[in-house]
């Protein structure tokens, strides 16, 4: 599929000009317009340098200076908005880049052709792999060029819940994300957040319990996660959604996950994805609290004191160099590693050649760092599989596809399992079946209920057909018509006595059918740092390591060995408000 992204009228005409469309980059644009100073503060390279900041602040005003915003780019020429998908409102210069590639364009994920302005700059200095050691140690022999009361390493929904209770709480805070965006990997989830108790819960008249959400996620984990951190994320789950309510966000949509005993999975309204929804949201509070949060900033060591507690950081700044900045505590929140291929190779070399819904930031550098200074790890090596990535792409076919009523069957249409069991099991079963993939199958009904389809029918990824008997033609399932038949009378009788699948809110009657091809792929490291029930992590004698904190991906025990749909959400929000507010108060006792 093409997309045609045209970005305004100024815009069009210039991309549409000869001379420029051989220009693909915005710096070489735009001195045709006028001199550097179109973008940045001075025209002069020295003073430029000075008045960079890594987050290129200044250069993405100027660029909504003049073109708007994301309201004023939507164009009646795009098939659809990528500023409206997932990435939500970042910088311009996180995908147009000025000088150098960008790091984020849309085909790192997508596997459809996409044309993209000032996407195709030169490759300069590469900025993303580059840690120098020696540069590190010259910041620390320096010594802090700022000091702050707490530095949040990593800016997904556990950063910013974490950095968001520490400047409630009082603290002075910094949030450096590597990325020139925020969001992480929690920008990507689709299907929603675990939580029980709660005021939706109460509306909808389900029953649940705090003792079955625990036997859920405990089972779930194969009795391996911690229980004193499972107990946690049960008992704080409700007063989490409440809190992300007050921060502007809805939560009042309830399905149920795999493995689940009830529908406690809470989404935003209108079958959206929760991921860029709750990130934008977050957004918006840290802009509205005027708190710190830098991009293009990559942390790159953890720096102890002598009596080995925290001392602060090295970060990276893409336009700033290394800087040491001083802090009595850090929270990392960098989430997992499902992108590292070394660290999967090494930790899970059977998952090695998979593809992985991950965003391009899950590259494992918090477990490094707490590693490097000596923390201990907690089921490292457990890698979970989502069984429903689009085959052949890293997109994530929501569970929750499954949750709303989606029938999964083989390449000759015959179901194998019970839809809504845990990831694993869905996993291993689909690797059991021939050519080691499945369909997911719906209709109608179902896209009416979850706009998040819609998305995927954008991306070329759905088989469409007006009857079950047509769809099966086309996609070569021969026994499809059967099963749907079949299905249909378990969905009335309410007993499905092929594989008892204990939910069936919908049958598949209402045309047009549906299918997408589905096969697993890495969604979620279960193992990382190991944290006490306060977040502070543990060093190798299991003693908590005086300042430091983590919460979310990047942390181990929660999960033990499989993770339940819906507990990561719940994880970096419980979790990751605990973090920031211990280390804050932390860091405010010790000044
Ligand atoms: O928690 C998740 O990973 C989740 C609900 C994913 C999904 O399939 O939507």
């Amino acid at each position: 599929m093409k997309i045609k992204y045209l970005a305004s009228a100024v815009a069009l005409m210039m991309l549409t000009s000869g001379s420029a469309m051989a220009k693909n980059d915005l710096a070489s644009f735009h001195t045709e317009m006028g001199d550097c100073q179109t973008c940045h503060v001075t025209g002069k390279i020295k003073d430029i340098k000075k008045s960079m900041t890594d987050s290129e602040t200044h250069e993405n005003a100027q660029c909504q200076d003049c073109h708007g915003g994301y309201a004023d780019l939507v164009n009646d020429k795009l098939e659809f908005d990528p500023h409206a998908s997932h990435l939500g409102e970042i910088n311009c210069t996180s995908c147009h880049t000025a000088h150098a590639k960008p790091q984020l364009t849309c085909n790192n994920c997508h596997n459809f052709e996409m044309e993209m302005p000032f996407a195709d700059a030169k490759e300069k200095k590469k900025w993303d792999g580059d840690w120098n050691q020696d540069k590190i140690q010259k910041a620390i022999a320096k010594g802090p060029v700022e000091t702050v009361d707490v530095i949040v390493v990593g800016g997904g929904s556990a950063g910013f819940n974490a950095a968001i209770a520490a400047d409630m709480t009082g603290a002075n805070v910094v949030l450096f994300e590597k990325a020139p965006y925020t969001g992480g990997n929690s920008m990507l989830a689709a299907g929603g957040m675990n939580a029980v108790g709660t005021p939706q819960q109460k509306a909808k008249g389900i029953e649940d319990k705090e003792e079955w959400y625990i036997e859920d996620a405990m089972k779930g984990g194969r009795y391996q996660n911690d229980p004193k951190l499972v107990q946690i994320l049960a008992e704080e789950s409700a007063d989490a959604v409440k809190w992300l309510g007050e921060l502007g966000a809805d939560m009042s949509e309830l399905k149920r996950s795999g493995g689940q005993q009830a529908e406690r999975t809470h989404a935003p309204s209108g079958g959206r994805s929760v991921g860029p929804y709750l990130i934008d949201t977050l957004r918006k509070v840290s802009v509205d609290r005027k708190m710190d949060v830098r991009v293009n900033s990559r942390v790159e060591k953890l720096v102890l004191n002598d009596d080995q507690s925290i001392a602060g950081v090295v970060v990276h700044g893409r336009h700033t160099g290394y800087n040491m900045v001083a802090a009595k505590s850090v929270v990392l929140s960098t989430g997992g590693y499902g992108l590292n291929k070394e660290m999967v190779s090494y930790y899970r070399p059977t998952m090695r050649d998979m593809t992985s819904s991950n965003n391009v930031t899950a590259t494992g550098d918090g477990v490094l760092l707490a590693k490097e200074i000596g923390a201990s790890m907690t089921d490292i090596d457990w890698v979970q599989a989502h069984p429903t990535i689009g085959k052949d792409s890293r997109i994530l076919i929501s569970e929750t596809v499954r949750g709303v009523g989606a029938i999964m069957v083989n390449k000759d249409g015959d179901r194998f399992i019970n839809e809504l069991t845990t990831r694993d099991r869905a996993s291993d079963a689909i690797l059991k079946q021939p050519e080691q993939f499945a369909w997911l199958v719906f209709d109608e009904q179902l896209v009416a209920k979850k706009e998040m389809v819609r998305g995927y029918e954008h991306l070329n990824m759905l088989s469409k057909a007006n009857t079950v008997e047509e769809l099966a033609q086309i996609t070569g399932m021969s026994d499809l018509p059967n099963t749907v038949k079949a299905y249909n009378d378990y969905q009335v009788s309410g007993k499905d006595t092929d594989f008892e699948r204990p939910d069936m809110p919908l049958n598949l009657t209402k045309a047009p059918f549906y299918a997408v091809k589905v096969a697993p792929g890495i969604h979620h490291t279960m193992g990382g740092i190991a944290i006490d029930t306060d977040t502070n992590v543990l060093n190798l004698q299991s003693w908590k390591m005086e300042g430091l904190f983590a919460a979310g991906e990047v942390t181990g025990g929660v999960h033990g060995y499989n993770r339940l749909g819906g507990n990561a959400i719940a994880d970096t929000v419980v979790f990751g408000r605990i973090a920031g507010e211990n280390a804050a108060k932390h860091a405010l006792e010790k000044k």
